[in-house]
């Protein structure tokens, strides 16, 4: 059984996990818009793995006795200076969703909760992963500045097009 407090943390990550969802969304439409087809694929993408770390969060809550909330939202920023503040803006967010991850971590050690421990652990992982990728996606974008080829380029990788 959880305790109320682990409780209330996985219900506040729940939100967060939630939000990145909705952020990734926003994002994904603005580059749609913009013409960056291949970016707002990757967004789409990765809005809907947001949307199932949230659905990992709500099924885990319950199956150990507690109730996972389904929360409101903030409405996400809706337009964006260019690619690059867009990935920054996605860096900056999830260092703060991996500070939240690493507290109920700490948190589930005090406690001695090795479940929720060990469920938390792929979450630390996929933090990892999710820092690194927007940290090479911003050094890449770094590279090419603003030329139209170079950006034409990485609009299709990221979007999984393979080369004509
Ligand atoms: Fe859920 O990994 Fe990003 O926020």
């Amino acid at each position: 059984m959880l305790s109320n407090s682990l409780q209330n943390k996985l219900n506040e990550q729940i939100e967060k996990e939630a939000y990145s969802s909705q952020l990734y969304l926003a994002m994904a439409s603005w580059a749609e818009v913009k013409g960056y087809t291949g970016v707002s694929e990757f967004l789409y993408g990765h809005s809907d793995e947001e949307r199932q770390h949230m659905l990992k969060i709500v099924r885990y809550v319950n199956e150990r006795g507690g109730h996972a909330i389904v929360p409101s939202l903030d409405q996400p920023k809706t337009d964006f200076e260019d690619l690059r503040s867009v990935f920054e803006q996605i860096l900056k967010h999830e260092l703060g969703v991996s500070q939240s991850i690493n507290e109920i971590v700490d948190h589930c050690l005090k406690e001695k909760d090795h479940s929720t421990n060990n469920f938390m652990q792929w979450y630390v992982s996929e933090q990892m992963e999710e820092e690194s990728l927007a940290r090479s996606i911003i050094d890449k974008l770094d590279l090419i500045g603003n030329d139209s080829a170079g950006l034409y380029l990485f609009d299709r990788e990221l979007g999984g097009f393979t080369p004509e």
